[in-house]
């Protein structure tokens, strides 16, 4: 949109006196936010109206993704990005002597996901609106986020995140789109005088499902796509039966974000989650599409739901049960319907992570559901016992050993199945879902992550966008394989300095917000060192703690090395024994090595509590070091290793996950490779002859490394070091950290030997930053859109990269 720094400062003015009857010089960074939220929101209204209008004139194929978490992000700085009118507005804020990034860090960030799997569905809103597809998002509107992390003491404790305390400027309120999700009760079925079944409900709990809507703002396109969250509340006519705890409960369906990262542990409230986000959206869908249409018949040709993982499986039997029920139409139509409709994500092949739900509790909560997946599964059975025999039917089936499988239901009632980088598929198809790839091995595809450059290099790092601005222009922001120009410049002694003195900024400014955040002093001429992510076990922030033990009694030695500052940001699952014992031990070394004088010139550790989105924004860019150490085989993909490679970081990483296509794309000289393969490991596995202690045993500085856990010399940490102590020598390793150990503390010493080489290390950084483009979200939306949700047209320049999983 056109928007003059004239006309804005005219508009905010305005805006801000209706809101507050005051100048804007009496309001808080929180009021002066708002008004500039609710002025952007006006811009955005009349795109939002007309893309709905043309989607429906047009009759649009649309995509509506179903996902129990969003991640979005703070969204005021990247709605006027993609409006086209940050510049202006920020340009206007200035002359008012006000500081537009103590506006923008005025927004709540809306935590309402756990981690990687929450930030790409927020990354496909974008991208499906910024490329011009007709993408819905659908979701929870949870009112408390992702718990808040602190620690005290050095040990995580669990905050409130009660982000809308301020309101929620983007979103708006659509009771006259409202539906009915019943739980519980029990079902009727009764022959109708027309020939169909009737469903009869008894004794049902009735919860009102109320959507909040968000615009989904495209880049430079006028398209304003939706993002539906839905929030529970007490049927209208509740009557005077309808007690207190009743509205409790079913307020308590939308009040919190299941936290827990580690297992899906049966929770019946996360159940009823699932059911009713999922019910919601599936029942607004198709009333929505019947407002137009006099059958269902052609609803798979205008209609494509893909979940986001298996917390909304359940869309397969709901859409289903109201095709049949409301909507009579026969098993064998609705079948079919609902096999063209449906897509799924996997995202893990940890079995714990796998979903299952007792039957009891399943059929206690959503019986005609049940009655259908008992259907689905009578009939699977039926339809591939002959073939393929009993036994294997057995393991794959939707319902067995007293369980609702939901990865095994999702498979079998969708048309597409897609890991999400190639070792991931691969491996779905080889262990995870082999029995199901035997049947449909048709379905099975892969779709590697994307990110989105906008966030992270537009808004999160000016400094680098600038340069590239200047260097290669300004293709890059609509299209990042323009970064590719970049190669041109490989030996540009001049540039090459630019992009590192761009880090040393960006460096800078984090050294400044770690200070203002928690206090702490650090060294920017250090080497920035970052592993942000979920804190699991897999993901082995141990083996990066075990390194910097290592290093900590190299330089006790008297052994001189590059300073290195070691960056983590991870929270823990609140239930997570292990993972919250590794944050304790990491706490303590963090400040043994700080107030070790010896130390400290070489070595510091900084551990950033409450890590988010929006603190991924000022760490990424300011990183040298990116730490993708997951045990081989373990991370489906991973995607704040495409984050931080865009940011130029040279990767640290094990050949697991998206890591596999980023050295692919960089090629081995422009990344760190270290570790066992999947492979190897797999061969460990089958062998059986995995033993961790060999390598405590053979390896001199592993064996004083680990003693560290347990001999007092790092204080207060008796009972967890001696936990972490136990579960690799004990237990075996379950992550075979020990066995990486010894080649993870050589491609270290490889990087510490490259550091004193900038203009080398520039180099590689450029090869990081010039093939980052490839992993951009808009073109992994573009793959699923056309080969998935089929809504956009084969193109000759589809690279097909993605195609073979
Ligand atoms: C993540 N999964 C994968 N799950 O671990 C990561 O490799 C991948 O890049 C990312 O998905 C996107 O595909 C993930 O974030 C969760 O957070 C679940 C949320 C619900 C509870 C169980 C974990």
């Amino acid at each position: 949109m056109a928007l003059t720094k004239e006309q804005f400062i005219t508009e905010f003015k305005d805006m801000a006196l209706k809101l507050y009857a005051a100048p804007i010089e009496d309001l808080s960074s929180q009021q002066l936010y708002q008004a500039l939220a609710l002025l952007t929101r006006s811009y955005i209204a009349q795109p939002w109206a007309d893309t709905k209008e043309r989607y429906d004139e047009e009759e649009t194929k649309q995509v509506f993704y179903f996902s129990i978490e969003f991640l979005p992000g703070r969204l005021l700085q990247s709605n006027l990005l993609n409006l086209g009118i940050l510049d202006e507005v920020e340009a206007g804020l200035e002359e008012l002597d006000l500081h537009p990034q103590k506006i923008f860090a005025a927004e709540a960030d809306p935590g309402l996901g756990n981690g990687g799997l929450g930030r790409l569905a927020s990354a496909f809103m974008d991208a499906m609106a910024s490329v011009g597809m007709a993408g819905n998002g659908n979701g929870i509107r949870y009112q408390y986020g992702l718990f808040k992390q602190a620690f005290v003491n050095g040990y995580q404790v669990e905050l409130p995140d009660d982000w809308m305390r301020n309101g929620f400027p983007w979103e708006t309120r659509k009771e006259n789109r409202a539906v009915t999700v019943k739980f519980g009760g029990w079902v009727e079925l009764r022959p109708s005088r027309s020939g169909h079944l009737r469903v009869i409900y008894h004794n049902t709990d009735d919860v009102l499902a109320v959507p909040y809507d968000v615009a989904m703002v495209g880049y430079h396109n006028g398209v304003v796509n939706n993002l539906r969250l839905w929030s529970a509340e007490a049927p209208i006519n509740a009557g005077p039966h309808f007690t207190l705890e009743q509205r409790e409960r079913i307020n308590q369906i939308t009040q919190i974000l299941y936290p827990d990262d580690s297992d899906n542990a049966g929770k019946e409230l996360r159940l009823r989650q699932e059911y009713f986000f999922t019910s919601a959206g599936i029942q607004s869908i198709v009333r929505h599409y019947r407002r137009t249409h006099n059958s269902m018949a052609g609803f798979a040709d205008r209609v494509a739901i893909h979940i986001n993982d298996t917390h909304p499986a359940m869309a397969i039997p709901e859409l289903m049960r109201v095709l049949m029920d409301d909507e009579h139409v026969g098993w064998d139509e609705a079948w079919r319907i609902t096999l063209k409709v449906m897509s799924y994500t996997n995202h893990t092949l940890l079995s714990e992570a796998l979903e299952v739900w007792p039957i009891d509790m399943f059929s206690g909560l959503l019986p005609r559901i049940y009655q259908i997946v008992q259907e689905i599964d009578r009939r699977f059975r039926l339809a591939f016992v002959p073939q393929f025999g009993q036994a294997m039917i057995d393991r794959i089936a939707p319902l067995g050993n007293g369980q609702v499988r939901m990865a095994y239901l999702a498979t079998i009632g969708s048309h597409a199945v897609n890991g999400v980088a190639p070792l991931h598929s691969e491996l779905l198809k080889k262990d995870v879902l082999h029995d199901l790839f035997q049947i449909f091995p048709e379905r099975f595809n892969n779709k590697t992550n994307g990110i989105t450059p906008r966030r992270w290099i537009q808004i999160g790092d000016r400094p680098l966008a600038h340069l590239l601005d200047k260097k290669i222009g300004t293709a890059w922001r609509q299209n990042p394989l323009a970064l590719r120009k970049l190669h041109d410049y490989i030996d540009d002694t001049r540039f090459l300095a630019d992009l590192n003195a761009t880090k040393a900024e960006n460096k800078r400014e984090l050294a400044k917000y770690i200070d203002q955040t928690v206090h702490v002093k650090v060294d920017p001429d250090a080497i920035f060192d970052v592993q942000i992510k979920r804190l699991h076990a897999y993901k082995r922030q141990l083996l990066h703690l075990l390194g910097i033990l290592d290093a900590y009694l190299a330089i006790k030695r008297g052994e001189k090395r590059p300073k290195r500052l070691h960056i983590f940001g991870a929270k823990a699952a609140p239930s997570y024994v292990y993972a919250k014992e590794i944050i304790k031990v990491m706490n303590a070394v963090a400040d043994m090595v700080d107030s070790d004088p010896e130390v400290s010139p070489y070595l510091q550790v900084v551990f950033l509590p409450n890590y988010g989105v929006s603190m991924a924004e000022k760490i990424i860019p300011a990183a040298d070091i990116s730490e993708q150490i997951s045990t081989a085989g373990k991370e489906a993909s991973g995607t704040s290793n495409m984050k931080l490679m865009s940011a130029g970081a040279l990767t640290l990483a094990t050949l697991d996950g998206a890591n596999i296509e980023i050295k692919n794309a960089v090629g081995d000289d422009n990344i760190e490779i270290f570790g066992l393969t999947e492979k190897e490991i797999a061969g460990y596995y089958q062998r059986g002859d995995y033993r961790s202690r060999d390598f405590y045993e053979k390896d001199p500085r592993l064996h004083a490394v680990l003693d560290m856990l347990v001999n007092g010399k790092i204080p207060g940490i008796e009972t967890e070091g001696r936990d972490i102590y136990n579960a690799l020598l004990m237990y075996n390793d379950e992550y075979f950290v020990l066995a990486d150990f010894e080649s993870y503390l050589a491609a270290n010493a490889r990087l510490d030997k490259l550091y004193q080489q900038p203009e080398l290390w520039a180099k590689k950084a450029l090869v990081n930053i010039a093939e980052s483009g490839r992993f951009s979200a808009d073109f992994t939306v573009q793959r699923y859109g056309r080969e998935i949700w089929h809504v956009i047209p084969q193109t000759p320049e589809d690279d097909g990269s993605d195609t073979e999983a």
